[in-house]
């Protein structure tokens, strides 16, 4: 199926789904977030897909949320249209592993959509930022909330306070990004990680994110509690038996998602 704001590459078991709006630096607009949603929700029932990748070009991840669709809306009309909660619910409750690749501006919603994804590379030339404030309004899409759980409260406030972006390097000393890769290395990098992921395991996979997931949400010992009884589960799985037996008999596992 072909769509107007995205483009899609199969790769095997790794879906990467490019933002294609060039014409205004990626921004999202509503169908670019309905087309995305749709994607991921295939996606995720799709067995054939195991991890998705998500991405934009050299320059630009996404410029923001789009201003010029969202400039003439008044407050009413926002708050009865709802705006971005659906999307933002697909997106973050998205059960399969999401990285995001992110090279130039995550701006705005461009940041958020990146902080909503389980793992961001990023490339030497990224930059991320919450500019809202220069638009006379704020973050929408869960930027005060991840932002600040990603980086700290100071850096979190100084960046939606000031509107200045964040460079690759000081966003992978802070935690924001789990790696930094030279642009034209970016998208390469990010197959390959997902590739890695897909050879594991998917009741594992999901296991360890729904874990992780739960610990931006929960207290401690109700996390730990629930990532003992995933572990435990986890031996009732034909997985299990294979992964332990594989390392006893020095060869590579071969998992069934059994
Ligand atoms: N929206 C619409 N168009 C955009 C855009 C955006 N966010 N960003 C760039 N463009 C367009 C420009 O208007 C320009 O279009 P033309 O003039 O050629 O028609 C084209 O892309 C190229 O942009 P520039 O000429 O500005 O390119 P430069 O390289 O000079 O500058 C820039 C690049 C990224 C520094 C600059 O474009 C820029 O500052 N862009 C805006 C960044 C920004 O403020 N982002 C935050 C947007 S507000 C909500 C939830 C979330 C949100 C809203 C609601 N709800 C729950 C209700 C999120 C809000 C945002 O993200």
């Amino acid at each position: 199926m072909a769509y107007e704001t995205i483009l899609l590459e199969d790769h095997d078991s790794v879906l990467l789904i490019r933002l294609n709006r060039p014409e205004s630096l990626n921004a999202i607009n509503k169908k670019m977030l309905s087309e995305l949603c749709s994607v991921l929700s295939s996606a995720d029932k799709d067995t054939k897909v195991r991890v998705v990748v998500l991405t934009g070009t050299d320059k630009f991840f996404a410029a923001g949320a789009d201003i010029k669709e969202m400039e003439k809306k008044d407050s009413v009309e926002m708050f009865l249209e709802d705006f971005f909660t659906e999307e933002h619910d697909i997106i973050s409750s998205f059960r399969k592993p999401l990285i995001a690749a992110v090279s130039g501006y995550a701006l705005g919603g461009g940041c958020e959509l990146a902080m909503m994804c389980d793992i961001i590379l990023s490339s030497d030339t990224a930059k991320f930022g919450q500019p809202e404030i220069n638009l006379g309004v704020m973050a929408g899409i869960g930027g005060t909330q991840r932002l600040p759980r990603a980086v700290g409260k100071s850096k979190a406030m100084d960046m939606h306070l000031s509107g200045r972006y964040m460079d690759a390097h000081e966003a992978e000393r802070v935690g924001l990004v789990s790696r930094v890769m030279p642009e034209k290395e970016l998208e390469l990098g990010a197959l390959d990680l997902a590739r890695k992921i897909s050879e594991k395991s998917l009741l594992t996979i999901l296991a360890i994110k729904e874990a992780i997931k739960l610990s931006e949400q929960t207290n401690m010992s109700t996390g730990i509690l629930f990532e003992r009884r995933k572990f435990h589960s986890l031996f009732g799985k034909e997985d299990q038996k294979e992964g332990m037996a594989a390392f006893i008999e020095k060869r590579s596992p071969k998992f069934m998602d059994k």
